[in-house]
């Protein structure tokens, strides 16, 4: 499966935690976007797609979610709800998202800018993708 568990460095102190990704030497790849999901709807599902040749780390640093993973052959769904472990998405992998908490938020370190032509948006269609490669 083509995704891994990150620990994030995590500086504890009694008053609160610190945790810190430094891009290229916490992370395997260099990140050129943040962007985070917050003020989830209840019930939202979000995700449906894969990307191509992005790789992301997906943590949650409040709250939780179920992230479901397949690889065009098996599927697995983690529980995020530890903000001191990261999931890294390496591509290319199908991500759904689903049973957000209330105070939910997810926040995704990007390997490179926005594009919509690297999404993969029909289940079929990125079957075909990991059956061509
Ligand atoms: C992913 C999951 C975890 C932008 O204009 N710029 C951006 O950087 C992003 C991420 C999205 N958008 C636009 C594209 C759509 O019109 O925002 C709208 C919602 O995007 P999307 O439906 O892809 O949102 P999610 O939450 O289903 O997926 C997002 C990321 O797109 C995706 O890469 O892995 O979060």
């Amino acid at each position: 499966m083509n995704y891994e568990e990150v620990s994030i460095p995590t500086i504890c102190h009694e008053s609160g935690m610190l945790s810190v990704i430094e891009s290229g030497i916490d992370l395997p790849f260099e990140f050129r976007r943040v962007y985070f999901l917050h003020s989830l709807a209840e019930g939202a599902i979000r995700g449906g797609h894969a990307h191509r040749a992005l790789h992301q780390l997906l943590f949650v640093p409040s709250g939780s979610l179920d992230l479901s993973l397949n690889d065009g052959n098996t599927s697995i769904t983690l529980t995020m709800k530890d903000p001191t472990k990261g999931i890294w998405l390496k591509p290319p992998i199908w991500r759904d998202i689903d049973k957000c908490s209330k105070d939910a938020t997810l926040i995704v370190l990007a390997s490179d800018h926005y594009d919509e032509s690297d999404y993969i948006r029909n289940f079929d269609d990125f079957k075909q993708y990991c059956e061509s490669k």
